[in-house]
């Protein structure tokens, strides 16, 4: 079968210079930084397929030693991302803060999954994957000049910025929490925009934005990705007029979701103005725990928070399951999210490196693999947990502290990732729940669950109260029966 990225030409490839041939007359014609011998050419005749540079992986047609820059590299994704993309012959450089590391220390909270410092990390994935990380310690939004220097000096040909504050309930805490989270998260994007433009501008920009930034509307609309599909029509008044590609309108939880929504405003407007190239990710609910080369050596393990600000809700779940903690719906538990597996949100983010956009192309995906109700989510987890690890397990529903709607219609379309850019979604929910639980029943771990067992209960409430949520209710209790 042709791979999605078969026929993509110089137009889609950071390598080739656009502004090669400024005072030509006439078609535009590049040169390529990476075969010079070839001189000028149309930009639409060679392809990806045909091209020496471009060689054939499992995601696509990926440039050779393609080098890819990673912002907040030490991170849940940003780690296991670099791991995963060298492994694929990518040179990686990536840049952190540790501000993850703080942000979960200051809260009194710690991974589960014990992670090593980040000179052990390159160390180790040096000597059990041969994997070269070309990291710098420095802050997106404070050091800028040192960021645009290590541009400069890698020219990256593809950026993933997994460098943003990534959760609701911290953004919430207070008005210090919030105006953090949106200047690291907004301005932190933005310097790199500009960065993009003044240095690398035909480097695509592989960005992490939300399915939360849609919010569920209450109409039931359809959660198009990022924008109206060319047949929507919008009547009024007996007159009709067209939205075909036009930002649909967001409707997002929290003010770190605000801060996401800024981010696909100022990434679109940047590659109007300036002609970058940007895939924004709309990405569901992460959750597990495994790749292959996390799993290779106790010191490559990626992070797994299970604290009500940083951890998200299946992780959570499966880590009360194994410490006997009744696991926490908020509300009704019949609130729908999107959902992906960790190595699927991989798969994905490799695909779109493998694709380039075009000059000055701004499109939106929707990464998700399927979607379901916390309550199901819930009941998943006590299932295998009491099934396959014969642990008893109790649901409870909790006051929901956060603003959403319990109850609501949800149509998210997620066909641009299988369609145009050929991804298969591999992690089965069940399968990899299983795969925690082993993980996560290990004494240590459990032993690290149970120090931190006081901070899974939320006490983060959108209305600004300072207090424990209560327990409304408990709806299950799942015992393993030896018959069963
Ligand atoms: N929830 C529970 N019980 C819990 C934790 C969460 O019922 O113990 C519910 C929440 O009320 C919410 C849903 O589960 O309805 C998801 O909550 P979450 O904490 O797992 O995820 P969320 O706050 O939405 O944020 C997470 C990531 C964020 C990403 C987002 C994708 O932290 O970075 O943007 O997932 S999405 O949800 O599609 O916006």
């Amino acid at each position: 079968m042709e791979m999605h990225n078969a026929r993509c030409t110089c137009r889609n490839c950071p390598a080739a210079d656009f502004g090669a041939n400024k005072r030509s007359i006439g078609p535009a014609i590049i040169a390529c930084h990476r075969r010079p011998e070839i001189g000028f050419v149309d930009p639409e005749t060679i392809t990806f397929e045909e091209c020496p540079q471009w060689r054939s992986t499992p995601y696509g047609y990926l440039l050779q030693n393609m080098r890819v820059m990673i912002l907040g590299i030490d991170g849940y994704l940003g780690w296991t991302l670099a791991l995963w993309l060298g492994t694929l012959g990518c040179e990686i450089s990536g840049v952190d803060n540790y501000a993850r590391r703080d942000w979960v220390k200051e809260r009194g909270a710690h991974t589960v999954v014990p992670i090593s410092r980040m000179t052990e990390r390159l160390r180790a994935a040096n000597e059990v994957l041969g994997i070269e990380v070309n990291f710098r310690e420095l802050d997106i939004f404070n050091d800028r000049d040192r960021l645009q220097e290590f541009i400069d000096e890698i020219k990256p040909e593809a950026i993933v910025y997994y460098g943003e504050c990534p959760s609701a309930p911290y953004s919430m805490i207070d008005v210090e929490h919030a105006s953090y989270v949106q200047q690291n998260n907004v301005l932190g994007t933005l310097g790199v925009l500009f960065m993009m433009r003044d240095l690398v501008p035909q480097t695509s920009l592989v960005k992490l934005g939300t399915m939360g930034e849609y919010g569920t509307p209450p109409t039931g609309r359809p959660l198009f990705e990022g924008m109206f599909p060319d047949e929507a029509i919008l009547r009024w008044n007996d007159r009709e007029w067209n939205l075909g590609g036009e930002i649909t309108p967001r409707d997002p939880g929290s003010f770190y979701h605000l801060s996401k929504v800024h981010d696909t405003f100022n990434t679109a407007k940047a590659c109007r103005f300036w002609g970058l190239r940007s895939y924004d990710i709309m990405q569901g609910v992460i959750y597990g725990v495994n790749t292959p080369q996390v799993a290779a050596d106790p010191r490559l393990r990626t992070r797994l928070d299970i604290d009500e600000w940083f951890g998200t809700v299946i992780n959570r779940f499966v880590a009360q399951a194994v410490v006997g903690f009744p696991l926490t719906i908020y509300g009704s538990g019949e609130q729908i999210r999107g959902f992906i597996g960790l190595e699927d949100g991989m798969q994905c983010v490799t695909r779109l490196i493998a694709h380039p956009p075009a000059p000055a192309q701004y499109d939106v995906v929707n990464q998700m693999s399927g979607f379901n109700s916390i309550k199901q989510l819930a009941d998943t987890v006590a299932r295998i947990a009491s099934k396959e690890f014969h642990i008893p397990v109790t649901i409870q529903r909790v006051e929901n502290p956060r603003v959403e709607y319990d109850v609501h219609p949800y149509e998210p379309i997620y066909n641009k990732l299988p369609e145009q850019f050929g991804f298969e979604p591999r992690v089965q929910l069940d399968d990899e729940i299983y795969r925690m639980l082993e993980l996560l029943t290990q004494p240590d771990i459990k032993q690290r669950i149970e120090e931190k067992k006081h901070l899974i209960l939320p006490r983060t409430w959108w209305s600004g109260e300072k207090k424990l949520v209560e327990s409304l209710e408990i709806i299950e209790e799942i015992k393993y029966e030896a018959s069963a």
